[in-house]
This record gives C-alpha cells, structure tokens and sequence, in this order.
C-alpha cells in the first residue's frame, strides 16, 4: 500500500506534509501496533529512508506528537468535563455559563504532520460542556476564526437558538459572536458543532464537541471518560479520510492507554462525528458493555461488544473490567483501526 484515497496526491500543505510520512506508517499491519515488548523502535525496513525523521513504529504507537504545541493532550480530554460558570436565578433555577471562543490552528496530528483545523476552545474535539437537565444554559460565542461559524447544539431549544444559517442570529462571522441561550433538555448524551456551509468541510476542520445533560438524579458514580470519534480529511479534497481518530490524536490510546481499576464502574460517553464515512463503530476486546443509545433511558437498550452509529449518534457504554490487564477497543470497520482509531484500557488492581 502506498497511498490511500490519493493522499499522496492530494493538494494543499497538509497533503504535502503527509507525503513526507511513509508510506508503511499507514500500510502496516495491525499487529505492529502491538504494545508488548516494549519495542517501540522502527519496525522493519520497509521502504528504507524514513524521509522527514518521522517513522511509522512512532506514529503508529500514538507517539511523537508535541501535545504541549498542540494546546490539548487526549489523555486529559478523556476526562475533561468542562460544567460552565454556575450560579443561582432568582426563580432557584442553576444557570450555566460558558464562552466559547472559535479560531484556526495548526494541529499536529502525527509526526511533522500539521493539520489545518478550525476549532471549538482551540482543540479537538471542542470542549466537553456538562450541565443537569432543567438548568439554563447560556453560552456565548465568539468567532475568532477567519472563516464564519456557529454552534448548533442537539437537544430542544426554540428556533432562534439552532446555530444555523438564517434563523435567530444566523451565520456568526469573523471578529463576531452571540449568546445562545436554552434551557437544557432532554437528559442525555449530545453534541454540537457548527453548521455553516460547507456543513461537510466545517465539520471535517474539526468543529465539534460533546455536550452532556445529565438527568435530574445523577447516574450511578462511575470512573467517566468522553470518547468523541472523528477522521481528517488531510488533502481537504472531500473524497474521504485518510487517518481516524478519538479525542483528537490517531492511535494515542496505544501507548498511553486508558487507565481503569479492575471491577470499577467504567462510563464511556461515546459520540461519532466522523464526516465522509456512512458509519463508524466501537469494540471493546475480552468484555461486554451495557449500551445506551443517545443516553435518554436509564435502562440499558443492549448487551454487547460492538455498537455502530451514524454520524451525530452517541450512547454511552457502561462497564466493569474484571480481569486486569490490556485489553485493546477500535472501530471494528478495521479500515479505520489501522489508519488511527485504536487503542488500549489499561486495568491495574
Ligand atoms: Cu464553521
């Protein structure tokens, strides 16, 4: 394999950026990924020079990215739940408050390869906004981007308040911004991102976030972890992704896997964004999880080891680890997991 969906092609800097990868730091097969051993050098000579430094053992351990450049870390977006400035209204009611400030940036996404992203709070995904149903909810905007976005939130809101073109506030252009305010509802697991046109290529840029409604009596405590599921479209040509990713970084759950406790509650808030793909997919390797679609029922809907969802859907996973030990989860559309979106739970005593 030596390009994939022409990105070797393509046009545009990122394109150029990524030629420099080699070819075998997508083409390798799964099993290089493997942690054990603690090999974590080139594997192989594939291919002989490894132009720009970079190496594919690197990449594909989700190694080598300067996550400090980045401005965010996906180990530290896994449990980034961001619940707004609170305060009382004088009807009792909680108000949350949040700015949410929009802007371009270059995101390393692997070795020496820079991504154009357009984004929420300077990372992707944007940030995680938590609240409890029935709080009001306002959140204000400010587009310091070059290019003009919005918010378009899921859940019940009036018209006004949708974040899309002609209706309320409209399309917020550069150097703007706008409050939104709602009240938050129904409880469950949603999202926003922006939904200007191009909807497909603003989306792609990386402008979208998981927004969490909790229900009026909290769930269960559990160890909580979002898990935002995306793709890069790194020649922006449209046609397709070439690397795959949750929380921001393709494979970083590889060689910084997730931590989790044997027997504890384990809640994953699970969203797929992934745009130019029909679907995207989660499973979890040697355990079951109880599955909640969109997270709107208390009661679990499902039993299992792999759950698919369209783009926009969620659910959140509940599990317990029995036995310690590293157990691998991917998109079980295995294209993905070998181009990005895999990982490890890592589970101690
Ligand atoms: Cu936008």
């Amino acid at each position: 394999m030596t390009s994939r969906r022409g990105f070797l092609t393509g046009t545009g800097a990122a394109a150029v950026a990524l030629a420099a990868v080699p070819a075998h730091a997508f083409g390798a097969p799964t099993q290089d990924a493997s942690p054990e051993g603690g090999d974590h050098g080139p594997h192989g000579g594939q291919g002989g020079g490894h132009g720009g430094g970079v190496d594919g053992a690197t990449f594909r351990h989700g190694q080598g990215i300067d996550h400090k450049a980045n401005g965010f870390d996906p180990s530290e977006v896994l449990r980034d739940f961001d619940h707004g400035t609170v305060s009382t209204l004088p009807d009792g009611r909680t108000l949350r408050e949040w700015e949410v400030y929009a802007s371009d940036e270059e995101i390393e996404i692997a070795p020496g390869v820079r991504f154009a992203a357009w984004t929420f709070g300077s990372r992707i995904p944007g940030p995680t906004l938590r609240c409890t149903a029935g709080d009001r909810l306002r959140v204000r905007f400010v587009n310091g981007s070059a290019h003009p976005h919005t918010m378009h939130f899921h859940g019940i809101h009036p018209a006004e308040m949708d974040g899309v073109p002609r209706l309320g506030p409209g399309v917020i252009e550069p150097g703007g911004s706008v409050v939104y305010e709602f009240d938050a509802e129904p409880f469950g697991l949603h999202l926003y991102h922006c939904h200007v046109g191009p909807l497909a290529e603003h989306i792609a840029r990386g402008m979208y976030g998981t927004f969490i409604i909790d229900p009026p009596t909290p769930r269960p405590p559990a160890h909580e972890l979002v898990m935002m599921m995306h793709g890069y479209n790194t020649t922006f040509d449209g046609q397709g992704n070439q690397l795959y990713a949750v929380n921001g970084i393709p494979f970083h759950y590889v060689d910084n896997p997730v931590r989790v406790r044997r027997g504890e509650l384990v809640r994953i808030y699970l969203v797929n964004i992934t745009e130019y793909d029909p679907i995207n997919s989660f499973h979890l390797h040697g355990n079951f999880f109880d599955y909640y679609p969109t997270g709107t029922r208390l009661e679990p809907s499902e039993y299992t080891d792999t759950i698919v969802q369209g783009q926009g859907q969620r659910g959140i996973c509940e599990v317990r680890f029995p036995h310690p030990g590293r157990f691998m989860f991917h998109a079980h559309k295995t294209e993905f997991a070998d181009l990005g979106w895999m990982g490890f739970f890592e589970v101690t005593e």
